[in-house]
């Protein structure tokens, strides 16, 4: 059976747009998985560390029928392709893909959470989120738009097809 998921893209070193959209092109491509829709990018103020580079971040939703931890895999391979180099936590980073949902999956183990546990609080995943999926509920959570409601206050800027 096939698993909506929808996975978090982000950039913060050398050139976050490129990475971004190169990234998106690599997830069409994951292996025994439909590529539904990539959202517009988004400049977003960090959060979290602070005084790093604004990110570029996005999300694509895909329905795969790899099992979460195979999926993940897939998730960080895409990421060591992009030269994603694991420091201190929230560092700067190439390239981050975050599996936000795997269908309506509620887990709390050693490598993966689900649903991701920060989502909620993101303005920077929730917009992106709430642009190609509106009416999406989060387990444990609620809805998206509500919870993107929440996070007024976190700058973040919707880039035109046309800045990309
Ligand atoms: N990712 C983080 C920490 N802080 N801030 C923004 N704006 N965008 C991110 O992708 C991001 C962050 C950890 O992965
Ligand atoms: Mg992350
Ligand atoms: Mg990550």
């Amino acid at each position: 059976m096939d698993v909506r998921c929808f996975i978090a893209l982000g950039a913060n070193l050398g050139d976050p747009v490129a990475a971004v959209e190169s990234a998106i092109a690599a997830l069409r491509e994951l292996p025994q998985t439909k590529f539904v829709v990539a959202s517009s990018l988004y400049r977003t103020a960090p959060v979290g560390l602070l005084h790093q580079p604004d990110f570029i971040n996005a999300v694509v939703e895909v329905f795969t029928v790899l099992p979460a931890p195979t999926f993940l895999d897939q998730l960080f391979a895409i990421e060591a392709r992009f030269g994603r180099l694991r420091s201190v936590k929230n560092a700067p980073r190439t390239l981050d893909l975050d599996l936000l949902l795997y269908g309506d999956v509620q887990c709390d183990d050693a490598r993966l959470t689900l649903p991701h546990p920060r989502l909620h609080q993101r303005a920077f995943v929730l917009a992106p989120l709430a642009e190609i999926a509106p009416g999406l509920v989060i387990p444990g959570r609620g809805r998206v738009i509500e919870l993107l409601a929440g996070c007024a206050g976190q700058p973040i800027q919707r880039l035109a097809s046309t800045n990309r």
